[in-house]
C-alpha cells in the first residue's frame, strides 16, 4: 500500500513530467530524444518526487533537534539508481506504463545508466545498503565521501588476462545529484606548526577545496530521505591569468590540476592498502571536509560544544577516515579553545570504528615522516591522544611505534566504540588484532553482524520470486524481512515448491539470454548455475574453486558414461591491477576455460563461464539466477561476507567454510541446508604450525597432485607451458590460505552438492529453506543494532508496525 506522503500519479501525469524534462533540462523533443535523453529525463522526473520527502525529512531533523548519524567512507559502492528510487516511491509500474505510452523501453532506459562503482567490493556496498536501511529507518544521517571522478577501474580481459581502463561514470552528467557551490571548506596539507606563542598554528604549504555534491537516498515507500554528501576537490584559484598570459598555458592550469588529482580516482585496492601519499591526502581531504560540515551545522543550531556527543554520532568505516579523530581534536583546540583532555574526551564521545579485517596487509600504517610532512599539526596532535591513552588507561599499546602511525589502534582508542562485522571476526578482533586494547578497554569491542538491503537484494533484483512472495505472505515484509520466515509453512507444499523453482528458472533464463547478447555465450539452463563472484584474493579461494573444477572434468572424462549432474562454474571479480598472484588466477580461470569449454567429452556437462567486468548491476542478475553460492574462504580471514547472505536470500544454498556470516548463516538456515567443510579458524591456526603442511596434504590427495601436475606442465596454456609453475611452486611451497589442505573436503561436499541438486524436490525445498530463514540478514536489523548499541539514535518515523495499526 503507497504511503500517503507520496502523492499518487497517473502515467499519463509522470509521462507529462517526463516530457516536461526532455524538453526543458534536456532541450529535445521527441522526435530527436536519444536513449540518453529518455535516461535523463526519467531520472529528473523521478527525483523531482523524492525532493519534498527530503525536506520533509530535513524539518523534522532540524525539529527534534536529537541526534544525526554521521556515516564516514572511502567507499560507496552505489550502482544504478533509476529501479532503486522508483521501486522505494513505489512507483515502478507508473514509470513503466508512462514510458510505455511514450513508446519507450523502460528495461532499456534502465540499463543505460551507468554502475556507480565508487567503491572497490564488500566494505563499500556495505556502505550504500546502510544507507538505504538508514532511510528506510528514518534515522537522520548523512553519509559522506569522496565524489570521485572515476570510480573502480573497467575490467577486460586480452587473451585470458585482467586488462584496466579507466571508468567514467561522470562523463555524463549525474542525473540523482545537486551540487552545492556553496558549501565548500578550505583542506590545508604540508607546511609547518609555529609554536612561538605557546598556542600552535599551523602554516600550511598547500590548501584545496572541498565541495559538496548531495544526493538524497530515499527510504522504502518514500518515508525518509537523508543526504549522500560527497566532496569533490577544487582548487582555491582557479586559474593563475598571469602566467596564461605570458604564454605558460601548463602553468596556468596547474593549481587547478593539482587539486583536481585527489578526488580523480578510486584507489583499486580491496583488503591491501598501498600507503601512497595521494591515498592520506584523500582520506584527510574528506575527513576533514565531513567534520568541518558537521561541526558548522551543529554551531548553526546554536549547540553548545559540551553536548556535541548528544546530537553527533561519526561512524568510521574502517581506519580509512581514522584521521577523524584528531582532526575533531583539532579543530576544538585550535578553533574553539577547549583543553587536551576536554577535546580529546568530547571526540571519542562522538567516535566509533568499525573493523573489516584481520588481515595485517589491509591495516593502515603510514610512515611517520610522509604523515608528519604532509599532516604536520596532526602529528603533534596523535601524540597528545597517545600520552593521554596511555596515561588514563594504563596500556602499554604505542599509535606512533618504529616510525609509523597505526590507524587501526589510532581509530581504536579514539572511539568509545569498536565492532566486528559477524560473529566470529568480532571474537577474533578481541583475541587477535587488539587483543591487549581488548585488555585495557574491556567492553568496548562489541559485534554488529552484516546485514544487506532486501529492497535491492530481493524486491528489485528478483521479479519472480518478489511476486510469489507477495502471494504466499503478503507485502510487508521488504523492511520486515523476518517475515520470510512465513514461507517456512510452505516447505512442504509441492505446489508452492514448482512455483519457487519457477521463479529460478526464470532468473536462470533470464542469465542465459543476457549473456547470451552480451558475450555470445551460451548456457544450459537445465544445468546447476554454481557462482563465486567476489573480488579475487587468494584467501577466497577462487582457486581451489577453479582445482575442483579440473579434478572433476578428469573424472568425468574417465566415466563420461556416469551419473554426472550438469554444472555451469560462474565467475565474477576483478583484481587490483598491482597485485599479481590474484591476475594469474584470473589468466589460470580463462585459459582453462577455454581448453574444458572446447571439449566434446564434457562439453553438456561442464562449462566454465567468467563474464567479464562484473559489478552491481552484474550481481543483480547473477545472484537471483543461481543454484549453488560459493563461500569457501581460509576459515579466519572473511570478516563477514556479505554476498553469502544475498545468495542465500535469493534462494541458492551455500557451499562453504565456517568462516564469517558463513556461521551465522548456517545456524538460521540449518545445518542440513548448508554445505560445509574445510578446517575451522582454530584448526588453521594449527595446521600452519605443521611442517611442510601443504606437500603433504598434496601427497595425500592423487586427485589434487593430478591437477597440479596437469597446470605446472602446461595442459591449460599450450603456447607457454610454463605460465603458472610460479603459481604451482607457491602453493606448495607456502600455501597460506590452506587450498591444498582443504581441497579434498570441499570436492567431497561438491559430490554431495550433486547429489542433492539430482533430487529436484529435495534441492528446491533447501533453497526455499534459505530464502525463508535468512530474513536476519537485512541490513535494517543491522542499522538497528548501530542505533542501539553504538549510536543511541532513534528513528522520527513511526514504525511499521506501529503503523500498520493506524491503517
Ligand atoms: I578492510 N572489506 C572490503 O571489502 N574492503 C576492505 O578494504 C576491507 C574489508 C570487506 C571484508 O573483506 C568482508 O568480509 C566484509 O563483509 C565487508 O568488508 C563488509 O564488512
Amino acid at each position: 500500500m503507497p504511503d500517503m506522503s507520496i502523492p499518487p500519479v497517473t502515467p499519463q501525469d509522470f509521462g507529462a513530467e517526463i516530457l516536461r524534462h526532455l524538453k526543458h533540462s534536456l532541450g529535445k523533443d521527441e522526435s530527436h530524444a536519444a536513449l540518453y535523453d529518455w535516461r535523463m529525463s526519467l531520472s529528473l522526473a523521478l527525483r523531482d518526487r523524492v525532493v519534498d520527502p527530503w525536506f520533509e525529512s530535513t524539518r523534522k531533523t532540524y525539529e527534534a533537534r536529537g541526534k544525526r548519524v554521521y556515516y564516514l567512507s572511502m567507499e560507496f559502492l552505489i550502482g544504478r539508481l533509476i529501479e532503486d528510487v522508483a521501486i522505494n516511491l513505489g512507483m515502478e509500474e507508473v514509470a513503466q506504463a508512462a514510458l510505455a505510452e511514450l513508446g519507450q523501453d523502460y528495461a532499456k532506459i534502465v540499463a543505460d545508466e551507468p554502475d556507480a562503482a565508487l567503491g572497490n567490493g564488500g566494505l563499500g556496498r556495505l556502505a550504500a545498503c546502510f544507507m538505504d536501511s538508514l532511510s528506510t529507518l528514518g534515522i537522520p544521517a548523512y553519509g559522506y565521501g569522496i565524489r570521485y571522478e572515476h570510480g573502480l577501474f573497467e575490467q577486460h580481459f586480452e587473451n585470458g588476462a585482467q586488462m584496466e581502463t579507466a571508468e567514467t561514470w561522470l562523463a555524463q552528467r549525474h542525473a540523482w545529484e545537486f551540487e552545492r557551490p556553496e558549501v565548500s571548506y578550505p583542506i590545508h596539507f604540508g607546511g609547518h606548526v609555529d609554536e612561538a606563542e605557546g598556542s600552535p598554528v599551523w602554516h600550511p604549504e598547500e590548501t584545496v577545496m572541498a565541495s559538496a555534491y548531495d544526493t538524497p537516498v530515499i527510504g522504502w515507500q518514500g518515508r525518509w530521505a537523508n543526504t549522500l554528501r560527497l566532496w569533490s576537490a577544487k582548487p582555491i584559484t582557479a586559474f593563475d591569468l598571469a602566467s596564461f598570459n605570458r604564454g605558460d598555458y601548463m602553468a596556468a592550469s596547474a593549481p587547478e590540476a593539482l587539486a583536481r588529482t585527489i578526488s580523480r580516482v578510486l584507489y583499486p585496492d580491496d583488503t591491501t592498502k598501498t600507503g601512497k601519499e595521494l591515498r592520506l591526502k584523500q582520506e584527510y581531504f574528506f575527513t576533514s571536509a565531513s567534520i568541518q560540515d558537521l561541526l558548522r551545522r551543529f554551531l548553526s543550531e546554536g549547540g553548545d560544544l559540551a553536548e556535541l556527543a548528544d546530537h553527533v554520532a561519526i561512524q568510521l568505516n574502517d581506519t580509512h577516515p581514522a584521521i577523524a579523530g584528531p582532526e575533531l581534536v583539532r579543530l576544538l583546540m585550535d578553533e574553539h579553545g577547549l583543553d587536551v583532555a576536554r577535546a580529546i574526551s568530547t571526540a571519542r564521545r562522538c567516535l566509533a570504528y568499525t573493523n573489516h579485517t584481520l588481515l595485517p596487509e589491509a591495516l593502515e600504517r603510514w610512515p611517520e615522516e610522509l604523515f608528519q610532512s604532509i599532516l604536520p599539526r596532526h602529528h603533534r596532535i596523535i601524540q597528545l591522544i597517545e600520552a593521554a591513552h596511555l596515561a588514563d588507561s594504563g596500556s602499554a599499546v604505542r599509535i606512533i611505534e618504529h616510525g609509523e602511525v597505526k590507524m587501526g589502534e589510532l581509530a581504536f582508542v579514539m572511539a568509545h566504540k569498536v565492532n566486528g562485522v559477524s560473529a566470529l571476526h568480532s571474537d577474533l578482533v578481541k583475541e587477535t588484532v587488539f587483543a591487549d586494547l581488548n585488555r585495557d578497554y574491556p567492553g568496548r569491542i562489541i559485534n554488529q553482524t552484516n546485514g544487506i538491503t532486501p529492497r535491492r537484494w530481493l524486491y528489485s533484483c528478483n521479479p519472480p520470486l518478489r511476486a510469489l512472495i507477495n502471494e504466499t505472505i503478503g507485502t510487508a515484509w521488504p523492511d520486515d524481512l523476518q517475515q520470510l520466515e512465513g514461507l517456512s509453512a510452505h516447505a512442504g507444499d509441492a505446489a508452492f515448491l514448482d512455483r519457487f523453482q519457477a521463479a529460478k528458472d526464470a532468473n536462470k533464463a533470464r542469465l542465459a539470454d543476457w549473456l547470451k547478447a552480451r558475450d555470445g555465450v551460451v548456457l544450459d539452463p537445465a544445468a546447476m548455475f554454481d557462482v563465486q563472484i567476489k573480488r579475487i584474493h587468494e584467501y577466497k579461494r577462487q582457486l581451489m574453486n577453479l582445482l575442483e573444477t579440473i579434478a572433476l572434468w578428469n573424472e568425468i572424462r574417465e566415466n563420461p558414461n556416469g551419473d554426472w549432474t550438469p554444472r555451469v562454474k560462474i565467475f565474477g571479480g576483478k583484481a587490483a591491477p598491482g597485485y599479481v598472484v590474484a591476475k594469474e588466477i584470473i589468466h589460470l580461470i580463462n585459459d582453462t576455460a577455454k581448453l574444458i569449454n572446447a571439449d566434446p567429452a564434457t562439453r553438456d556437462l561442464l562449462q566454465i563461464v567468467y563474464p567479464e567486468n562484473y559489478n552491481v548491476s552484474m550481481a543483480e542478475i547473477l545472484i537471483p539466477a543461481a543454484d549453488l553460492s560459493e563461500q569457501i574462504s581460509t576459515a579466519g580471514k572473511e570478516a563477514s561476507g556479505t554476498g553469502n547472505m544475498k545468495f542465500a536470500l535469493n534462494g541458492a544454498p551455500t557451499i562453504g567454510t565456517l568462516d564469517g556470516a558463513n556461521v551465522e548463516i548456517r545456524e538460521c538456515v540449518g545445518a542440513e541446508n548448508f554445505f560445509l567443510f574445510g578446517l575451522t579458524a582454530a584448526e588453521v591456526t594449527a595446521r600452519r604450525a605443521e611442517p611442510n603442511y601443504a606437500r603433504r596434504a598434496v601427497e595425500a590427495s592423487p586427485r589434487l597432485a593430478r591437477v597440479l601436475k596437469q597446470i605446472e606442465s602446461g595442459v591449460f596454456s599450450p603456447s607457454d607451458k610454463g605460465r603458472y609453475s610460479g603459481l604451482i611452486q607457491g602453493l606448495l611451497d607456502h600455501d597460506y590460505f590452506l587450498v591444498t589442505c582443504d581441497f579434498d573436503s570441499y570436492f567431497e561436499a561438491q559430490r554431495r552438492v550433486d547429489t542433492v541438486f539430482a533430487d529436484q524436490a529435495a534441492w528446491t525445498r533447501m533453497a526455499a529453506l534459505n530464502t525463508a530463514r535468512v530474513g536476519w540478514f537485512s541490513s535494517d536489523r543491522t542499522i538497528t543494532g548501530y542505533a542501539r548499541d553504538i549510536w543511541t539514535a532513534s528513528s522520527l518515523i513511526a514504525s511499521r508496525s506501529s503503523r500498520k495499526d493506524v491503517a
